[in-house]
């Protein structure tokens, strides 16, 4: 995540941008509306964004996935621009997506790890994350340094549309000043993720839970579980989970939450305390207020520390991909290579 954070940050004067920008500001300028299109782990990230544009830069996100993005025939305007994420660079369903982009007259944007990819090569503009070769099929370090990519975007946007000073700019990155220190620590604590896979590694099925902006993390804790650990795993916005899902809820059933104490914890509270009376066995990620509230409903906590929302989705995202990797090794499955899975699905 620094690292790509890094790549795109220059001055370092109060009065003096922080990011260097310049061969795409041309065409930031003038977005009033900024469609993203991504598949899998690269579309959660894209979630996250989807929050960030619209409540920092004040730019409405559509957002799809790119199987769906080239059937709906969204009309374009002129003052919106199409955004790719893609690790690979090659994934066929979002290259279509970006094909189709291009056929409009859209602005295409890619952010992507592998910049000779063919994605790459055929987007207007290209952020690059700089993550590194992903070992696994499942993608886990791009989803992080995606964000960095993506907040680079959404600080570009809030400048452009006069909502961000350089000041506020400097502001905003002094939030993620002590990132390293954070995810150590989370790091450091992986005996109790460990602790929790031993508890769910018999599951069948599991649920995910997250409101807000820990909503595209709890479908990404889902999605690495499935790929990697074969357990059948979903997730829902807390609040949706009373219009069916709960159905499902049992005391054979663990649910994941994923819920920093911020202004939105008490009705997730709420969401808690009704899957409890129905005998759901709970595993709250949060922070020691949120671990307290929640004590007589949850069967296991994991605490992270208190940390500013913009650093949540990095920081919440790395106990998640944890626990599914040390559930997949409890029941023995690849994680490098796990089954049907290729690393760019280029079909
Ligand atoms: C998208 C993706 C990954 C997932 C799996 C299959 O890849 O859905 O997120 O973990 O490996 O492909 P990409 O377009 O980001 O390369």
């Amino acid at each position: 995540f620094k690292r790509t954070l890094q790549h795109y940050i220059g001055g370092h004067h109060q009065d003096d941008s922080l990011l260097q920008l310049a061969p795409i500001s041309h065409l930031t300028n003038n977005i009033s509306r900024m469609t993203i299109v991504a598949c899998g782990t690269s579309y959660y990230a894209g979630m996250v964004a989807k929050y960030w544009i619209e409540s920092i830069a004040g730019v409405p996100v559509d957002l799809d996935v790119a199987s769906e993005y080239r059937y709906r025939k969204t009309p374009v305007t002129y003052q919106s621009a199409a955004l790719f994420i893609s690790q690979s660079g090659e994934t066929a369903d979002t290259l279509a997506a970006l094909r189709h982009a291009k056929q409009q007259g859209q602005t295409c944007f890619s952010i992507v790890n592998v910049t000779n990819s063919t994605m790459a090569n055929e987007s207007d503009v290209v952020l690059p994350i700089l993550a590194g070769r992903e070992i696994g099929v499942a993608s886990t370090k791009a989803f992080t340094a995606q964000l960095a990519a993506l907040l680079v975007v959404t600080i570009q946007l809030a400048r452009q549309n006069g909502l961000m000073t350089y000041k506020d700019e400097h502001l905003l990155l002094s939030q993620l000043d002590n990132i390293d220190a954070v995810i150590e620590g989370v790091l450091s604590q992986s005996h109790i993720i460990k602790d929790i896979a031993k508890s769910i590694c018999d599951s069948s099925n599991a649920l995910f839970m997250g409101r807000g902006i820990a909503f595209p993390l709890a479908l990404e804790g889902a999605l690495k579980l499935k790929e990697i650990s074969y357990i059948h795993a979903e997730a829902y916005p807390a609040g949706e989970l009373k219009h069916g899902p709960i159905a499902l809820v049992d005391k054979d059933m663990p649910i994941i939450v994923v819920a920093p104490s911020n202004e939105l914890f008490s009705k997730t509270l709420s969401n808690l305390r009704e899957v409890a009376s129905r005998g759901a066995r709970i595993i709250l990620l949060s922070d020691k207020n949120g671990l307290n509230q929640a004590e007589h409903f949850i069967e296991q906590g994991y605490e992270l520390p208190d940390m500013p929302e913009l650093m949540q989705p990095i920081a919440y995202n790395i106990p998640m991909q944890l626990l599914a990797y040390y559930v997949a090794t409890l029941r023995g499955t690849d994680v490098d290579q796990p089954r049907n899975l290729a690393k760019s699905v280029t079909v």
